[in-house]
């Protein structure tokens, strides 16, 4: 521990996870680091899982309330939401058993954009923070907290809990320190100030996380992985979406509307970004910038192949052989990435002023180019709206890529009215389906139906949707947005009735 713990009196704070989980009483609210399953403590939300589990066998109530950066993983969510630990979940999360106890309604979920959380919580939105729990690399001579693979709003938790945990993972690579870029100018209105940001790889603010040294209760040691899922190779149905998708950012370079080297790049996660990112590299591109959420296995590769030159992010999602080679070659990958807090890796200002290209998934669109990013027939919550919507907002463009069906067929993903809406017609530009692309700038929302049936529809759904549409042209109470109010929603319906939205 000394090499890790370099502040010698907080030496003498360390103990097991049981007994730092002993601070957390029933009631509060807990704040914990974590960020696209990086960063998260791994050994206190589990002890304080058992410890409320043993409260429930006792007929003693016992729930917290859990803040994070984003999703975390099994040892987090997923045990305080199997024990029936957690009454309030806030931000995104992505868990199976905290997902099916906010959709049967017994947790109560609030979903917000993701810069947003931290101003939210010092706005004092969310109540008092009463125990922060982060995961560290090291603590500093000074007592600095040097985060591990996600920053998220560890400042923030710091910054306002009453006791503070550190979980020490001696799993995590010490080359991380250095890595990370922690600013404190964020000052609340009316004193807020510019931030000074100008460029993706801009440094501008401390390596490590401040906190006052009298709050830390505890120091756990633990040595134990992120979630790391493996990576799975790019499908046929990716390949396609990430093949029109570079056609038309090749194009906007020909017209001169995008720089040889693009403008900064934000992607989701998973196998559509993947793809997307390795048809860049195959593609010519060269000198890319990132300025996103989370880096995966992708841009990786693109980090070292030279085709990205620096990435600014909050966290990482990396496959468990991703992972292994990041550690290998950690001195060189700390030259190119910078990990920020995600109040500023998602910050509207910025996101506007580097004019980010926002590429992320959804569920499903509308007509008129309305995005629904989080709900199933809407009313059941997949994940959450993460910092979509940060991007597609503020982003010079902002993209939404998805198959043009789901569920085998039975579910259109271009429907006559969204379920749910996340992102509004205002905030979307293009629609990249296998089917094609739909380049919706600057379209009235007549014209955007029209290209999104002809582009971006499956064939199965095209006849139906342009039926659906000529007749609300015909017989909408108005003909600017034209809808049949008692139809604009029956797909759904039809499908809930009958496993398929064709009926
Ligand atoms: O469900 O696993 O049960 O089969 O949704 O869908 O096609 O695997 O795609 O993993 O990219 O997820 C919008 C959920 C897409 C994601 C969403 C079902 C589908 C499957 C997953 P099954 P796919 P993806 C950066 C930005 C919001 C947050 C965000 C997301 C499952 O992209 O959470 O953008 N976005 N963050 O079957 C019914 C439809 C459906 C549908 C898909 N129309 N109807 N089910 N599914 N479309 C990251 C962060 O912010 C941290």
């Amino acid at each position: 521990p000394h090499d890790r713990i370099r502040c010698a009196p907080l030496r003498a704070r360390i103990v097991d996870a049981a007994a730092a989980a002993a601070h957390i009483g029933p009631g509060q609210t807990v704040a914990m680091s974590g960020f696209t399953g990086s960063g998260y403590p791994k050994q206190v939300p589990l002890a304080l899982a058992e410890r409320i589990g043993q409260a429930h066998d006792a007929g003693e109530a016992f729930q917290i309330r859990l803040l994070t950066g984003a999703s975390t993983a099994p040892e987090l969510d997923g045990a305080l939401a199997k024990v029936d630990g957690i009454a309030l979940r806030l931000p995104f999360q992505s868990d199976p058993d905290t997902r099916q106890r906010i959709n049967d309604g017994s947790l109560a979920y609030i979903d917000a954009h993701l810069s947003h959380v931290a101003q939210h919580a010092w706005f004092g939105f969310y109540g008092e923070i009463d125990v922060a729990v982060v995961e560290a690399v090291a603590i500093r001579e000074d007592g600095g907290i040097v985060p591990s693979t996600s920053v998220g709003n560890s400042k923030t938790w710091l910054d306002l809990a009453k006791k503070v945990i550190v979980e020490v993972n001696t799993w995590q690579p010490e080359g991380l320190e250095g890595m990370h870029d922690i600013y404190y100018g964020t000052a609340l209105p009316p004193q807020r100030r510019p931030i000074p940001l100008e460029h993706t790889g801009d440094r501008i603010g401390e390596t490590a996380l401040r906190v006052d040294p009298d709050k830390i209760v505890a120091v756990v040691m633990t040595h134990g992985p992120d979630r790391n899922s493996p990576f799975s190779p790019a499908d046929a149905t990716s390949e396609l979406i990430a093949g029109h998708l570079i056609e038309f950012l090749q194009h906007e370079v020909a017209r001169g509307r995008l720089p040889a080297s693009l403008l900064p790049l934000q992607s989701g996660v998973g196998n559509i970004p993947n793809a997307v990112l390795a048809g860049l590299a195959k593609s010519g591109f060269r000198d890319l910038t990132a300025f996103t959420e989370v880096i995966q296995d992708g841009m990786l590769d693109l980090l070292r192949s030279g085709v990205l030159a620096s990435a600014s992010c909050t966290g990482f999602a990396m496959s468990p052989q991703a992972n292994e080679a990041f550690k290998r070659e950690i001195d060189f990958f700390r030259g190119k990435i910078i990990l920020r807090t995600q109040e500023i890796s998602n910050h509207p200002e910025l996101v506007r002023r580097l004019g980010c290209i926002g590429m992320n998934g959804m569920v499903e669109v509308d007509l008129y180019g309305n995005v629904n990013s989080t709900h199933i027939m809407g009313s059941r919550i997949m994940n959450g709206i993460g910092g979509s919507g940060d991007f597609a907002r503020n982003g010079f463009l902002s993209i939404f890529l998805s198959p043009s069906t789901a569920k085998g067929g039975s579910i259109s993903s271009i429907v006559p009215m969204v379920s749910h809406v996340d992102h509004t017609e205002h905030d979307v530009s293009i629609i990249v389906t296998e089917q094609g692309l739909a380049d919706l700038r600057g379209l009235s929302p007549k014209q955007r139906a029209k290209v999104l049936i002809e582009r971006c529809a499956h064939p199965d759904y095209r006849d139906a949707l342009q039926d659906y549409f000529d007749r609300a042209l015909r017989d909408s109470y108005g003909k600017h947005t034209p809808h049949l109010l008692p139809e604009a929603l029956s797909w759904h319906q039809r499908w809930l009735d009958s496993g398929s939205m064709l009926g």
